[in-house]
């Protein structure tokens, strides 16, 4: 019987992987080469961090620890200034409403992000009261495909991982959710999402009741 479901923020509940892209794309840019949208999704789910080390190696550029460090901030600050300016309506279709239904439902919710700015995103978004626990990138310390946002959240929700669903798009974050012992959905195609126990094109296919057929 599940009792709590832990969501993805990035591309589950918002699509801010449109502003990593600008913001990176503009880093890029300005460091002589370019970033593509098709390059981009080789950043989903992935840390900052790590994202940084993917772009230079597109670009054939090396940098040292300080550099890499002057740049992921200089492209946080767009990313911020970008996100700053969201709205509710920028919610995913279904994804408010299955977040509202699992409560309604008495079941649990948490958020497992790798982002760091995840609590700007739920402000802006009107999202933050719908969430029992928030785990997100300052409170991890191993990055998805590893479980420990979501083992995270389940211990901050207090109930066990094999009573848990979790939400994702990223191929790494059905490996996390599979690697903590947990139910996962996917979000996006089958083909991609294979180790993803169903995969649905977005929230609004989903309802409670869907849940303990899993
Ligand atoms: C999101 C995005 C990633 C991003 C990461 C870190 O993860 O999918 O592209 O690199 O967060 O974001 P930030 O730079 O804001 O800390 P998720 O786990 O919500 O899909
Ligand atoms: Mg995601």
């Amino acid at each position: 019987h599940i009792k709590a479901c832990l969501f993805d923020l990035d591309g589950v509940i918002v699509d801010t992987a449109i502003y990593h892209y600008q913001a990176w794309k503009r880093l890029a840019n300005e460091l002589g080469f370019d970033f593509t949208e098709h390059d981009n999704e080789q950043l989903k789910g992935v840390s900052r961090t790590r994202s940084l080390e993917i772009i230079l190696e597109l670009g054939g550029v090396t940098q040292t620890e300080a550099e890499k460090e002057e740049l992921a901030d200089r492209k946080n600050k767009w990313y911020v200034e970008m996100i700053g300016k969201m709205r509710p309506d920028e919610i995913l279709p279904g994804a408010k409403e299955f977040v509202q239904a699992c409560r309604n439902a008495g079941i649990k919710t948490a958020l497992g992000s790798a982002s760091k700015n995840s609590m700007m995103i739920l402000d802006k978004i009107g999202m933050t009261d719908l969430f029992d626990a928030i785990v997100d990138g300052n409170k991890v310390t191993k990055a998805k495909p590893d479980p420990e946002v979501f083992l995270k959240g389940a211990e901050e929700l207090g109930v066990q991982p094999v009573d848990c669903v979790v939400f994702e798009d990223a191929i790494a974050g059905v490996e996390a959710a599979k690697a903590g012992g947990m139910k996962a959905v996917g979000i996006g195609e089958p083909a991609v999402l294979k180790q993803a126990d169903i995969v649905l094109p977005g929230l609004s296919a989903m309802t409670v009741d869907k849940l303990n057929e899993l």
